[in-house]
């Protein structure tokens, strides 16, 4: 099925011509739109809190690259200090004062990093820390939770999130057991699940990681307690608390999910936001921790492009932006404007739904809930999201083509923009 309402001509021709070219169309399974039908609109250019195809539709954005572009799409102040970077060169693979800067800004922002390492993606931020925690603590095994994602390495790629959930794949073929059979997994906000595992895996746990708040298995957040629990549970075992904050971090809060629940962990990973829509993604922690990291210490991990100075520059200027006063007030209330407005028109809609959001992520579920954990989140009625994303699409909004996504605004949108959209979703969930 493709669009019915809207021009997609040119979107259908690029696409088509993409799946001989790649695998899917696509350079990340998510955009294939495989779990809400039709398919994907190729974009031409963003700016601020749109999007317009190639075909010259314009759509207001609630995935934002999914997640950087919490500033909005191309902010001028951040493209002006990329051109002004681009006339210095694009990659040193040198030491340069940018990565100082952007790692001041981190340090001073995150409770948990007292020293942070750049990478290029959340993937290998992971990838860095799973190697750290096992290093430090002389354990192997770590526990991870059900529908949360972590990348694509091969020890997280257990029942995880995101694409992986999106596209029902049972894990992935490729992934030998020797990579998976030290992580161990539980209900997420389950801690009596953790407790048994601890007990059952005395000493071997290196640590637990977790998407502090959930984004990959649709929007979950931690229950009353949960975070506290798994914070004595790895004090009590010697095991390390990772918190997975590429998502979370610098848009839950400035500080991220740490600061927002006023709880520190051992190591945070990070990315989107802090590379403002260029490839960036740290790890970061207690001193003690960070310096095995080598050279420093022994545990090695590294990378060509690591702390390029265009990716820097994106990010200092993002992270500058996001201090400006009021900036997280004015996110959480047009996030919650928008969440409530949404749950609303389905309930007045006869429709079974629940969600939420904090701050300037957002979810929302077919189901009356409540989505406590994955297994709840997969009883949700797929195929109506999917009809409600084709609707909303063909109306000019643009959300996560996934139920296993979340939501996300930036500063860029307005009243307006959450009004048209409220407008939009009375049209299309009338017609559900
Ligand atoms: P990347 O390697 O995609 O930069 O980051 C991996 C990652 C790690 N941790 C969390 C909590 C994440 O959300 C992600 C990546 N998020 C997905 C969206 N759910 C990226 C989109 C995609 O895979 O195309």
């Amino acid at each position: 099925m493709v669009n019915t309402t809207i021009k997609t001509t040119k979107s259908q021709e690029v696409f088509a011509a993409a799946q001989n070219l790649m695998p899917g169309g696509v350079s990340s399974p998510v955009r294939a739109f495989k779990s809400v039908g039709g398919q994907p609109i190729v974009f031409d250019r963003v700016k601020g809190a749109y999007i317009w195809d190639v075909d010259g539709n314009q759509y207001i954005d609630y995935v934002g690259t999914w997640g950087p572009a919490i500033c909005g799409h191309a902010h001028p102040e951040v493209i002006a200090a990329l051109h002004e970077a681009l006339e210095k060169g694009t990659s040193f693979g040198a030491p340069s004062v940018l990565e100082n800067v952007l790692a001041e800004m981190v340090i001073d922002a995150v409770p948990s990093i007292e020293m942070v390492r750049f990478v290029n993606s959340g993937t290998e931020a992971c990838i860095g820390v799973l190697r750290l925690m096992r290093a430090f603590t002389n354990r192997d095994k770590i526990i991870k939770f059900e529908g949360c994602y972590h990348g694509h390495a091969d020890a997280f790629l257990v029942k995880a999130g995101s694409g992986v959930a999106t596209l029902g794949l049972p894990d992935s073929p490729g992934v030998p057991k020797s990579a998976t059979s030290t992580t161990l997994t539980a209900p997420f906000n389950d801690l009596e699940a953790v407790k048994a595992l601890f007990e059952e895996n005395r000493d071997e746990i290196a640590g637990v990681i977790l998407e502090p708040v959930v984004g990959n298995a649709g929007f979950i957040a931690p229950d009353a307690g949960f975070l506290e629990g798994l914070r004595e549970l790895t004090h009590e075992h010697g095991a390390l608390l990772v918190f997975d904050e590429v998502m979370t971090g610098f848009r839950i809060a400035y500080g991220g999910a740490q600061e927002k629940f006023g709880l520190t962990p051992d190591l945070t990973t990070l990315g989107k936001v802090i590379g403002g829509g260029l490839p960036v993604g740290a790890y970061g922690g207690r001193r003690d921790i960070m310096s095995m990291v080598a050279p420093a210490g022994p545990v090695y991990q590294a990378g060509t492009l690591s702390g390029n100075p265009l990716a820097m520059t994106a990010g200092i200027k993002t992270l500058e932006l996001l201090q400006k006063p009021g900036t997280y007030e004015y996110l959480d209330r047009i996030t919650k404007k928008l969440a409530d407005g949404l749950l609303q028109i389905a309930k007045e809609n006869g429709h079974a739904i629940c969600g939420g959001q904090i701050s300037a992520m957002f979810g929302l579920f077919y189901t009356s809930g409540p989505v406590h954990n994955y297994e709840d989140a997969k009883k949700s009625d797929t195929a109506k999201f999917g009809r409600f994303h084709r609707g909303m699409l063909e109306h000019g909004v643009y959300l996560a083509p996934s139920q296993f996504e979340a939501g996300f605004t930036s500063f860029a949108h307005t009243e307006e923009d959450i009004d048209q959209t409220l407008a939009v979703a009375r049209d299309v969930i009338s017609s559900l």
